[in-house]
């Protein structure tokens, strides 16, 4: 009989495109991997889930794993929403204690692990977990299934889809919990926005744990029926080498094709060009910075693979692009114009600039995507900005206001935690839903030229009028480094744990290649306790002692050690007052207004 999957979008979508075409290559080894043995492999896996948990069903469980960037981690993540379930990506970079936290609010039925990750996940047991969750060795997917038949029938919905966590401003991650329907909406806003295809080449570089890297460039892409080739983990070297080997001449001074060969039976076909990237601002930092590295041969080929005629997409975003990064790429790839998008894990992409290059305005995220809601609120009056008050009539001054959000895609709770989910959302005056409070504040500008073009078609309709700038976020408590977002929170709560530690602030200080930069400013209860042969207990002893309790970019990068740290009669610290006064000598000089 034949495996079957649910008539969900994503299945149905995956089902129609051509069997033979490539959807994974493993950048490595070369190796890749058809649409049709993805479906085959998918179908498979889903029975083999099932059978695991000795259930006839699964809907709605939290199905937790652990799998590398590859072929295996896309057949994974879709044989559980092929169960109705709800998949939960962890990080293998996460240390055993943050995994054990997640598996354990998140209530998972199963761990599900690669033959790589084995370890790792036997460690999160060693944890002491307080369920009985499942562990389950996935044996690795070889393909080879293209031609099988798959049948799809049963519900086009159901309980499962997709829980991520987040920091933010509370101090434990939080898991948001993304029904498939807000992940198809997601996926086909973006398809419409920037027009994904099945000839699209994909590079992925990032980490399969936050939004960014799974719906925008798996799921999205799955959809639209493109290549997506797993080059992880990130290094520039790497990345410039990858983009650059379709360019290079080869002996018989012919630039790469994609000619295929065998190998091992497995066809292996050589480098294609790239023709989408989607990474956060520090990736084209590194980038830019490695880049003079290279030999002249690959600086000339990398040059003519990033030139608009090669790669058709280069998107920025998960934080805020300094206007420095974009310009000199511009100039690297002979005008290849970086397009900002601004988004968050509870709500998926919210708003962009668009695929013309006139609409991808300096310092602008642009316009809400297609099915998204979004509006300023300006919190001091309690009261919307509504379209055309964006000035303030008595000081002539931009109004700025909290971006709140809502849409078919957005998250429909923060799992097992009614309070924040109540509290992060307003209720709609006119009856059509709540919004979403992103804590991030913005402004609204005409930009002449821009807000008022015309569209060139439909797809377009989104890129006009006024376009959104953003100026901050309403609490100092959120980090964002390097694209990750850390809970100034959460980092103060392990600090103060430290029996060295009696006081804690943790913040933002600017940096120029990781945006900002996590800071600690304590307060020992005696400098020299447990410290180091020379008896001052100092930042490496600060990062040894945090090295276990937190993954590595939430520990601080720079710490300061004060005699008292100064607070309000309400106990608060005022940490922007604290960064300019304590972190002047970390700033790299190219950071945004403090
Ligand atoms: C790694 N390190 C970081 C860090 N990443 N420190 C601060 N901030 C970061 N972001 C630390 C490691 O712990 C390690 O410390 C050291 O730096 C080197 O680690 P690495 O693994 O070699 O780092 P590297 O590969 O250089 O990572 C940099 C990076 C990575 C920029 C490639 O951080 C990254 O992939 N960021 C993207 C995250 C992302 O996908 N965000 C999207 C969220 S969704 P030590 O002490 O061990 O040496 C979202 C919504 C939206 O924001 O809009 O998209
Ligand atoms: P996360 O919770 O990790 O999904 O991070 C979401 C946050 O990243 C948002 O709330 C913003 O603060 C930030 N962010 C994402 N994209 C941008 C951008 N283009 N510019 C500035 N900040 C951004």
């Amino acid at each position: 009989m034949a495996p079957t999957l649910p008539r969900l979008p994503i299945f149905e979508a995956i089902a129609n495109h051509d069997p033979n075409s490539t959807v994974v290559v493993h950048s490595a080894s070369g190796r890749r991997f058809t649409y049709g043995e993805l479906l085959h492999d998918v179908a498979e896996r889903k029975d083999s889930l099932l059978q695991e948990s000795g259930k006839s069903g699964i809907g709605g469980e939290r199905i937790a794993f652990l799998v590398e960037n590859s072929y295996d981690y896309v057949v994974t993540l879709l044989s559980i929403l092929g169960t109705h379930s709800i998949a939960l990506p962890l990080s293998p970079a996460f240390p055993p204690h943050e995994l054990q936290y997640i598996m354990d609010q998140s209530g998972a039925s199963m761990l599900l692990s690669s033959g790589k990750f084995e370890i790792k996940a036997l460690d999160v047991y060693k944890e002491g977990l307080q369920g009985t969750p499942k562990h389950v060795k996935l044996e690795k997917k070889l393909g080879g299934g293209e031609h099988a038949e798959v049948k799809l029938e049963g519900p086009s919905e159901g309980p499962g889809g997709m829980m991520l966590y987040t920091s933010g401003t509370t101090n434990r991650p939080k898991g948001v919990l993304l029904p498939t329907s807000a992940m198809t909406a997601q996926a086909k806003s973006l398809i419409t926005a920037w027009d994904y295809c099945p000839t699209d080449y994909l590079l992925h570089v990032l980490p399969l744990h936050h939004i960014h890297g799974t719906i925008n460039a798996i799921f999205a892409p799955l959809f639209a029926g493109s290549t997506i080739e797993f080059l992880f983990p990130f290094n520039a070297t790497a990345v410039w080498n990858r983009f650059a080997t379709p360019f290079l001449p080869t002996t018989n001074g012919q630039v790469n094709g994609h000619t295929e060969a065998q190998t091992n039976g497995h066809t292996q076909i050589k480098p294609s060009p790239i023709t989408f990237f989607t990474v956060v601002p520090t990736v084209y930092n590194r980038l830019l910075a490695s880049f003079p590295q290279l030999s002249s041969a690959s600086q000339t080929a990398a040059r003519e693979a990033i030139s608009p005629k090669h790669l058709r997409l280069n998107i920025s975003g998960s934080a805020a692009l300094p206007t420095p990064t974009k310009a000199a790429w511009s100039t690297l790839s002979s005008g290849n114009i970086l397009l900002e998008r601004y988004g968050m894990t509870e709500v998926g992409m919210a708003l962009s600039c668009g695929l013309p290059f006139s609409t991808r305005v300096d310092g602008s995220v642009g316009w809400p995507l297609p099915g998204v809601e979004a509006r300023l609120y300006e919190t001091e009056t309690n009261s919307i900005i509504l379209p055309g008050e964006e000035i303030n009539p008595k000081t002539g001054r931009e109004r700025d206001g909290e971006i709140q959000l809502r849409g078919p895609g957005l998250f429909l709770e923060y799992w097992g935690n009614e309070v924040a989910t109540k509290k992060e959302h307003l209720e709609g005056e006119d009856g059509k839903g709540r919004w979403f409070r992103t804590g991030d504040v913005a402004v609204r500008r005409f930009v002449p030229g821009v807000s008022d073009r015309k569209p060139e078609n439909e797809s377009e309709e989104w890129c006009k009028g006024p376009m959104y700038f953003i100026h901050g976020r309403l609490s100092s408590d959120i980090i964002k480094s390097g694209g990750e977002k850390v809970s100034a929170l959460e980092v103060e709560r392990e600090l103060l744990s430290l029996p060295q530690v009696l006081e804690a602030a943790v913040v933002a200080v600017p940096s120029g290649n990781w945006g900002q930069k996590v800071g600690c400013v304590l307060v020992l209860r005696e400098p020299k306790v447990g410290g180091r042969k020379e008896g001052i207990w100092g930042p490496l002893d600060m990062r040894r002692a945090l090295k276990g309790r937190l993954a590595g970019y939430k520990i601080p990068q720079v710490m300061k050690v004060v005699e008292g740290i100064e607070r309000n009669a309400m106990g608060k610290v005022n940490k922007k007052v604290l960064v300019k006064k304590l972190f002047t000598e970390e700033m790299s000089g190219d950071e945004k207004d403090l």
